[in-house]
């Protein structure tokens, strides 16, 4: 009786075991993937990045941009931080998206501490992770826990950058098809695209929208006139400024909330790939509701696309390697 007793508890707590690993498992990831091996992981980075930031707050947005750009090629595997050598001679960072991304320097320092508290044990793909969440919040955004567990990949090509991340002159086609190319939906391309809620664009993004429109000098009419006229006067004074950046939020845009998908709405999304959401009928109801419901609805679902893209096509478990640094494979 006692044996037998003994017996279901220890079955009840092996079958509860299961259940939470299964619950935390997010494909291959885990909560807590280095509690033991380095306990000290997730505090490095998030001290490392406050450190930063209160240095320079405009850091924020291109760290959480990264984040998108690496899960869009190869998976969330790091590609995006290696560097071009003889024998990868064209990769990411080369590609003209790539031109606009900042911080890598901050990866590599945040690596060079993680060396040295637990050599070869954090992958860089989990920091480009945990750095975007930890960017996000920085900037009043959410905080949510990031599944680890990522390996980093070895390959890298430029030529993928060009052919999975969306261009700012995409419409409403191409942001559905790249991103079901990621197995995200629509709610998830409207989500992630509140991203826009910080940061900044140079001009050269979305200049085109202001002087030559369809190749006759003229403006897109997608785009509000009195907005248009106010950023060719002030900031885009020709078609060829590639150096002045523009808030894409102004007023706002170094925090995290919903005046993003306002702007939207006002016609003020600044790439044509911000006003594309507002041509669907499932997105504009979608942007709607962002706008009636509370702040933490939000925020709550934002977090929950950002751990859906993170789990694009991870290398976990053997595959991979975890990178010694973060911008070249281990020899
Ligand atoms: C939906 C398709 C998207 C397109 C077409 C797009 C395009 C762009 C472009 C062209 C820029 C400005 C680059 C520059 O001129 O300096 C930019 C900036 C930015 N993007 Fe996106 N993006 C998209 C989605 C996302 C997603 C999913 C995220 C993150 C979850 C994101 C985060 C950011 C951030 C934070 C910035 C500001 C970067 C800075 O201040 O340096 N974007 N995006
Ligand atoms: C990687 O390349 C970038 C320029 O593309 C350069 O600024 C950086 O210093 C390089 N990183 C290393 C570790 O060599
Ligand atoms: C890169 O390397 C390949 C072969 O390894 C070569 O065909 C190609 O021309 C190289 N590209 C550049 C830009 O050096
Ligand atoms: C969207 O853009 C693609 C490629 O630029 C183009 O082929 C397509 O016709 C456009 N679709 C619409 C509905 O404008
Ligand atoms: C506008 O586009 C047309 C067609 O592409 C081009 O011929 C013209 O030179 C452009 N105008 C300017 C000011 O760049
Ligand atoms: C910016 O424009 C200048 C002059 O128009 C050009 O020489 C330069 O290559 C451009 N830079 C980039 C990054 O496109
Ligand atoms: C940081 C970086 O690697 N930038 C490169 C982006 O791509 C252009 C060419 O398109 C290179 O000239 C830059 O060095």
């Amino acid at each position: 009786m006692a044996i037998q007793k003994l017996f279901s508890v220890l079955f009840l707590h092996l079958a509860l075991a299961f259940l939470l690993a299964e619950l935390t498992n997010a494909g291959g990831l885990q909560l807590g993937f280095y509690r033991r091996a380095c306990p000290d992981a997730e505090l490095i980075v998030h001290e490392t990045l406050h450190r930063y930031i209160s240095r320079d707050p405009t850091l924020a947005a291109p760290l959480l941009r990264m984040y998108f750009h690496d899960c869009f090629i190869r998976g969330c595997d790091a590609s995006v931080l290696l560097n071009t050598t003889s024998s990868n001679n064209q990769t990411e960072k080369l590609a003209a998206p790539n031109l606009t991304l900042r911080g890598f320097d901050f990866i590599d320092k945040v690596k060079s501490l993680l060396e040295a508290a637990c050599p070869a044990v954090v992958s860089c793909a989990d920091i480009v992770a945990l750095v975007a969440r930890d960017a996000v919040v920085a900037t009043g955004g959410p905080f949510w826990r990031v599944p680890t567990g990522r390996r980093d990949g070895t390959i890298s090509r430029s030529s993928e950058a060009l052919n999975n991340i969306p261009p700012p002159t995409s419409n409403f086609t191409n942001l559905q098809r790249l991103f079901a190319n990621q197995g995200l939906d629509l709610k998830d391309l409207v989500l992630l695209s509140g991203a826009h809620t910080i940061g900044v664009a140079h001009c050269s993004s979305f200049s085109n929208r202001l002087y030559n429109f369809t190749g006759v000098g003229d403006q897109d009419p997608a785009l509000d006139s009195e907005y248009a006229a106010n950023l060719k006067a002030r900031k885009c004074r020709s078609l060829s400024d590639n150096t002045t950046i523009v808030e894409m939020d102004p007023g706002s845009f170094r925090t995290f909330d919903l005046s993003y998908y306002s702007l939207l709405l006002k016609r003020r999304g600044l790439f044509q790939s911000d006003s594309a959401l507002t041509t669907n009928s499932a997105t504009l109801t979608f942007v709607n509701q962002l706008l009636q419901g509370p702040l933490q609805n939000f925020f709550g679902e934002f977090a929950n696309s950002m751990e859906k893209m993170g789990r694009v096509n991870v290398k976990t478990g053997t595959t991979g390697e975890i990178r010694k640094h973060c911008a070249f494979v281990n020899s």
